[in-house]
């Protein structure tokens, strides 16, 4: 925990020393409201996007494509040069080798599309392309690993893509295949970011896992396909200062068996999860949790809004339910589900239990069409259910 603390102190202090903080026009912009951040966050890299005169190539800098020979140093000199030009980086299409992690630091990086260009990684332990400073952007490009490992430690520099407490940032367009952890881990703070239109499958981990009083960000029309874990996950540890907040989660698509949770919290405040459809996971496919084995924090101020859960909770014994409300220890408080349409549930429909403290979970308007096992179990809290259909 000492370690950790030291080392994020350590990085930002380096940040501020170096300046990148200081010039990012927008990063004095964020407000409490996570998604008018957001936006203005989005439309600030677009703006700035358009000004830049004229782009860098990769290969310009000696990467060649499809030679199946290292581009890793040629990466890294594009990368500073950009930085140093204030030019976005290009890499056109073709199938890059990266033997290394590669960072991107306070540039924007664009691929030709996430069917053209492709970055392989052929080192399984050190494959991740991590994102760090202010103004940091990566699109429109395929990153996958040669092969991988098993997730072990779960490691981050063996995800396929890490945010180490960037700001102004956006992961738009990638596809990822393939991971040994995490498909995209944001963590150490990293805040006001917008992960967006990318397709993660066969993680080894999370597919989109956000962590580390990490704040501000926006999750949306991603497709999560058979992630190794959760499909996307915001989870506070106790180690941590504060939980992560101010994050929505929206018109996502899971599918496919993902081996955890479909949409997860695990500790957090102020999350809303809406109009995202979760389909096939192995345990609950909407899961408010606090869970004392990991040692994470409380929640509170989720908003589970008009989304679509169907043949959830596969795994046995386990047996989730569709929708699980779970509190191991702490606390879950202001958990509002509305207008979701719960159905096919592999085992049951919605539970909220567990040994810890549940407060006020309201259920409104939403329609559960379930014929295995239990409809509802509501077993601790304060439950409040206005014109449901089915329960
Ligand atoms: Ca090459």
């Amino acid at each position: 925990m000492k370690s950790r603390s030291l080392l994020l102190s350590t990085v930002a202090l380096s940040l501020i020393v170096s300046g990148s903080w200081l010039s990012g026009t927008s990063f004095y912009t964020q407000k409490a409201d996570s998604s008018a951040a957001t936006y203005r966050t989005t439309a600030a890299i677009g703006a700035s996007a358009a000004t830049v005169p004229s782009k860098l190539s990769v290969t310009d800098f000696g990467a060649v494509p499809n030679d199946g020979k290292d581009d890793y140093q040629a990466f890294v000199a594009a990368a500073q040069a950009a930085k140093q030009q204030k030019k976005t980086l290009s890499i056109p299409a073709g199938t890059f080798t990266l033997s290394q992690i590669w960072t991107i630091d306070g540039i924007a990086v664009e691929g030709a599309g996430k069917a053209s260009t492709v970055l392989v990684s052929t080192n399984p332990q050190k494959g991740s392309i991590d994102l760090k400073g202010s103004n940091v952007s990566l699109r429109n490009l395929k990153h996958v690993y040669e092969k991988t490992v098993p997730r072990g430690d779960g490691a981050h520099e063996k995800n396929s893509i890490t945010v180490r407490g960037a700001s102004n940032f956006v992961i738009d367009g990638i596809s990822v295949s393939k991971s040994s952890t995490a498909g995209i881990m944001v963590a150490y703070g990293s805040n006001n970011g917008v992960i967006s239109n990318n397709t993660i499958t066969n993680t080894g981990a999370d597919g989109i896992h956000m962590t580390t009083e990490s704040r501000n960000l926006t999750v949306e029309n991603n497709t999560v396909t058979s992630a190794g874990d959760d499909a996307i996950a915001v989870v506070s540890y106790q180690s941590s200062s504060v939980p992560v907040r101010s994050v929505t989660i929206r018109k996502n698509t899971v599918s496919g068996v993902s081996k955890g949770r479909g949409i997860s919290v695990v500790g957090g405040e102020q999350v809303t999860i809406t109009g995202n459809r979760v389909k096939d996971t192995a345990m609950a496919g909407i899961y408010i949790g606090v869970e004392g084995a990991y040692r994470t924090m409380n929640v509170d101020g989720v908003q589970v809004i008009q989304n679509t859960v169907d043949h959830a909770g596969i795994k046995t014994p386990e047996k989730h339910p569709n929708v699980l409300v779970y509190a191991g220890q702490g606390s879950i408080d202001n958990v509002k589900f509305s207008r979701n349409i719960i159905k096919n549930a592999a085992h049951r429909g919605i539970g909220v239990w567990g040994e810890g403290n549940i407060r006020n979970v309201i259920f409104e308007r939403n329609t559960l069409s379930n014929t295995k096992g239990a409809k509802t179990t509501f077993e601790k809290g304060k439950v409040q259910l206005i014109e449901n259909v089915g329960f």
